[in-house]
């Protein structure tokens, strides 16, 4: 028996590993894996004596982590494209809302749509990530707003990290918006998934984490102190959609419950900021929906850099806000959008990402012990996954030491 199992030679890594300079780049080298984990990495001129079941020179490739995509709304029914193209054309989002558009078609399409239905349209934007180097992604529920289809999304999130090939985690996001059945009464609603959905939820093993939208147009503070409480009660983690449109206390709130994350942040306060460094809670920005928004109030990104908070990137894919699966796309955006550097971004998407799903132990940078989702790229330099537009320079994407191509 080979003590390894795969052996990949004249390698350029960058490991991302925490606390180095420049990418934590080690040239020259080579990694190994051994049962869909890291088993070796370092200078090939330390390789020690081993065997390994199959080996590969790199042709002196880069090699990072794979990519983690954080934050998604990823299962939706229907689109918003047809919407897109009015307001493109002058006609205002209260008027679109008014006749029953906005996130509410969303609701309305996604309770419709059979299982298979959202489990084939996901699929194909797991694929596209995937093209991309993803090998994790995070995903909510929020458009059913009822047990069932709430349930229903959850499920079919599920499903998809059984069958897809890609690591899924999945977040209860029923705090989205107050659903029709429950307009003017948000609290019934707030007791609606604490008495029913998230008891439900946890007998099944349905969620990850549970998320909140902290905003003037869906819940507040307290409703959501409400809802974090049974949430950890029942020992699940919570991170929340805070401060997008408005400063609502949403990062202090984040903070209070120690959350994993705190998502958005364009209107976070200085306080804001420090109680997301003292409560270890990492920022999640999300460039996609700042784009489409065309909103002008960037995050706070040098206080939070100044104040050691961790900060991750994420596509946020959704049909009304960002309707992209491109975290490539997010790293190249999130660098000219919020002046992060092209380093920050590719950290954003691998050990940050990582930290934001409470996954750090296990993915997000090269190191030993680590899962083999390995991303093998043919660009000149990691600098350049943020400088180039729209170009993939993905070679091979190893997802627990398996080549993932898509079926
Ligand atoms: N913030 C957003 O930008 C999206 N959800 C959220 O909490 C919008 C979702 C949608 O419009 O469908
Ligand atoms: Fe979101």
């Amino acid at each position: 028996m080979a003590d390894w199992d795969l052996l990949l030679t004249d390698a350029r890594l960058a490991t991302m590993r925490g606390g180095e300079p420049d990418y934590g780049i080690i040239e020259d080298a080579a990694l190994a894996i051994t049962d869909g984990s890291i088993a070796w990495l370092g200078a090939q001129c330390n390789l020690p004596a081993a065997t390994a079941a199959e080996s590969r020179s790199l042709h002196g490739r880069w090699v990072t982590p794979a990519l983690i995509d954080c934050h998604t709304h990823a299962v939706f029914g229907g689109n918003r494209a047809a919407e897109f193209e009015q307001r493109q054309s002058g006609v205002g989002y209260e008027q679109i809302a008014a006749a029953g558009g906005g996130i509410l078609s969303t609701v309305t399409a996604t309770r419709e749509a059979s299982a298979d239905t959202l489990y084939e349209s996901a699929l194909q934007r797991l694929h596209a990530l995937a093209a991309e180097g993803v090998a994790t992604i995070e995903i909510k529920s929020g458009y059913g707003l009822e047990v069932d289809a709430e349930l229903k999304m959850l499920a079919v999130a599920r499903r998809l990290g059984e069958r897809s090939g890609l690591s899924v985690r999945t977040t209860l996001l029923a705090a989205h918006t107050v659903p029709p059945e429950f307009s003017g009464n948000a609290d019934a609603y707030i007791d609606l998934i604490c008495d029913e959905m998230l008891p439900r939820v946890v007998e099944q093993n349905l969620a990850d984490a549970v998320d909140a939208y902290c905003e003037r147009i869906a819940f507040s503070a307290s409703q959501i102190a409400t809802l974090f409480s049974r949430a950890q009660e029942l020992g699940l983690p919570v991170k929340l959609h805070a401060d997008q449109l408005s400063d609502g206390g949403g990062a202090e709130l984040a903070a209070q419950f120690k959350a994993v994350s705190a998502d958005h942040l364009e209107y976070t306060s200085a306080a804001g900021v420090d109680a997301l460094a003292s409560a270890g809670t990492t920022a999640v920005l999300l460039p996609g929906a700042f784009l489409t928004l065309r909103e002008t109030q960037v995050p706070p990104v040098a206080a939070l850099r100044k104040a050691g908070v961790p900060i991750a990137l994420a596509t946020d894919c959704n049909p009304g806000t960002s309707p992209l699966s491109s975290l490539q796309t997010v790293m190249a955006l999130g660098s000219r959008l919020f002046n992060l550097t092209p380093e920050e971004c590719l950290a954003g998407v691998t050990r940050e990402a990582a930290r934001a799903l409470g996954l750090a132990a296990d993915r997000g940078t090269l190191e030993n012990g680590k899962r083999a989702d390995i991303a093998i790229w043919s660009f000149d330099h990691p600098r350049d996954l943020a400088y180039w537009i729209g170009q993939n320079r993905l070679a091979e994407l190893l997802i627990g030491g398996r080549r993932f191509t898509p079926d």
